[in-house]
């Protein structure tokens, strides 16, 4: 910067004002700023908006208006009682003639499952004791003495009934079973109207009876019969506990 005295400087203004043309000048501090100018006019409106959303409906009209449209269709109802059923169709007309049953080898190889999976179930409940086979008949016992009507009513749950001897081999069976449980049984005999008459449960009349020598002497105060655990019956009250012994 070039350093000027202040007399060189007036001189140099003066041949300025004289010539008209400056090249060189002396720049001073700046000065304090001016005062703010005031507000401009409002400018022009602006263009629409784009179109608001839907107000909420209107309050409720007065009375006496017309009266609407139909509403819509409510919705389905719960479905009413079922009817009673239709009568039975007619049979229907004879299929064609099916496989012989040995030729069917679906039915074969079922049965052949089924004489197996049997044969299994009857090994293990042997082997565990918990069935004893006489001719066709089976007899199992649960283990359990209880009165009279409730062994009648355990057999009848699982399936089977009360056991009874019907000839010496079923009642050697049933002797063993005593005897294993070292108790008495109840058979599924009773005493009919007639003092000394006992009849099978079905009704039948008995054709076999093993009578302890004297027995039965009850003459109708002593309408059950139990097994001793030689195998010999003896009639009896019905509500003693005696062991639980089904036949199937
Ligand atoms: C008991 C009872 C009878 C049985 C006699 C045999 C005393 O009564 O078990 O049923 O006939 O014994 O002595
Ligand atoms: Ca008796």
């Amino acid at each position: 910067m070039w350093l000027c005295s202040l007399v060189f400087t007036l001189i140099l203004l003066a041949v300025a004002d004289i010539m008209g043309d400056v090249n060189e000048v002396c720049v001073g501090t700046p000065g304090i700023p001016g005062t703010p100018g005031s507000h401009g006019f409002p400018g022009r409106d602006g263009r629409d908006g784009a179109k608001g959303d839907p107000g909420p409906p209107g309050p409720m009209g007065p009375p006496g208006g017309m009266p609407g449209l139909p509403g819509r269709d409510g919705l389905t109802g719960a479905p009413g009682v079922a009817g009673e059923p239709g009568y039975k169709g007619e049979p229907g007309e004879r299929g064609p003639p099916g496989l012989p049953a040995y030729l069917d080898e679906v039915l074969q190889s079922t049965l052949h499952n089924l004489r197996y999976q049997i044969l299994q179930s009857m090994g293990v409940l042997s082997l565990q004791g918990s069935m004893l086979t006489v001719g066709k008949k089976i007899f199992s016992t649960n283990g359990k003495s209880v009165n009279f009507v409730d062994i009648r009513e355990s057999c009848a749950r699982a399936g089977g009934r009360i056991a009874i001897p019907r000839s010496p081999e079923e009642n050697a069976a049933l002797t063993s079973i005593v005897k294993k449980h070292n108790t008495y049984a109840y058979l599924g005999l009773a005493e009919g109207s007639t003092p000394g008459e006992f009849y099978y449960l079905d009704g039948d009349p008995v054709n076999y009876t093993n009578w302890y020598p004297g027995e039965p002497r009850g003459q109708g105060r002593e309408r059950c019969v139990e097994m001793y655990t030689d195998g010999l019956w003896n009639d009896k009250n019905c509500l003693q506990y005696r062991l639980t012994i089904c036949e199937f």
